[in-house]
């Protein structure tokens, strides 16, 4: 933890102090892992292959942010989603003309527990950036989970018959994000539904209950086509340009996003 904090504080001090302090966001990506054991052999997983979060944050980079990619392990990196998932690339280095290595700080997690110390920890440093600073939530957090104090310490016995477990849910972390740990920060959340039919009553209920800036609100199976960027400026459908192969939805949802931000920003310096 004290390496990880030493070398987010140095990241941000470069970023905040560099062209008149550029903008920090912090993109989260890939799911989170729910252990059912302390010393953990099983767990619960949440879909998401880290291609939203890897793609955005090219496109972040590409507009100039420093970007914090807080990542679950294994999932889509930026700059290599089309590449095999293969250790031997990160025996590669970036050369120094590309710039990026200064952009983007790459931090894992597995289990829900890492991903909400890592993101308070990520929060209260950004806390000074204020206004130049973003959160985009689009990891997949899990909802349920077994709290550690009642899990059981060793490998559950599976000799005796069907399993009962009991799940709490997990708090609701983005409240005290807004509210406590990142006021000042620009933030956006997802909401991720199976059913069309309620996914834009379940996006519009988050973005009152949580106060966040956007709610981006992307359907299951046409995530990678189109999303629905709600606000409370009303509703955008943002779409991945068809005529174009190489085009992604991330291309049109971050310029929309980072236009926000802008607005954002000028709003908090009046
Ligand atoms: C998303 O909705 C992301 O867009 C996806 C991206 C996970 C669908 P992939 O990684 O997919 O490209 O395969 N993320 C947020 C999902 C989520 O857990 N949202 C919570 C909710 O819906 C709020 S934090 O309740």
């Amino acid at each position: 933890m004290e390496e990880i904090l030493e070398n987010l504080n140095e990241f941000i001090k470069l970023n905040s102090s560099s062209q008149g302090g550029r903008r920090i966001v912090c993109v989260t990506s890939g799911g989170t892992t729910v252990p059912l054991e302390q010393r953990c052999v099983r767990y619960i997983d949440n879909f998401s292959s880290g291609n939203r979060g890897a793609a955005s944050t090219e496109n972040f980079v590409k507009a100039g942010y420093a970007v914090i990619f807080l990542y679950r392990r294994g999932t889509c990196q930026p700059y290599c989603r089309s590449l095999p998932d293969d250790p031997f690339l990160e025996c590669f280095e970036f050369s120094d003309k590309t710039n990026i290595q200064g952009s983007l700080l790459k931090l894992p997690f597995s289990t829900i527990y890492e991903y909400l110390q890592m993101l308070r920890l990520i929060a209260e440093a950004l806390k000074d950036v204020g206004p130049c600073s973003m959160f985009y939530l689009a990891a997949a957090v899990s909802d349920f989970y077994v709290p550690w104090k009642s899990m059981t310490e060793h490998k559950i016995e599976s000799g005796s018959g069907p399993l009962d477990i009991r799940l709490a849910q997990v708090p609701k972390m983005l409240s005290v994000l807004r509210s406590n740990w990142a006021p000042k920060a620009f933030c956006i959340s997802f909401k991720l539904e199976t059913d069309s039919k309620i996914l834009m009553e379940k996006a519009t209920k988050a973005l009152r209950k949580y106060k966040v800036h956007a709610v981006v609100a992307n359907e299951l199976s046409t995530r990678k086509e189109e999303v629905v960027v709600v606000s409370s400026s009303g509703n955008v459908v943002v779409r991945r340009e068809c005529d174009k192969p190489e085009s992604f939805v991330e291309d049109n949802l971050i310029r929309l996003i980072v236009d926000r931000h802008s607005t954002y920003i000028k709003e908090s310096h009046n």
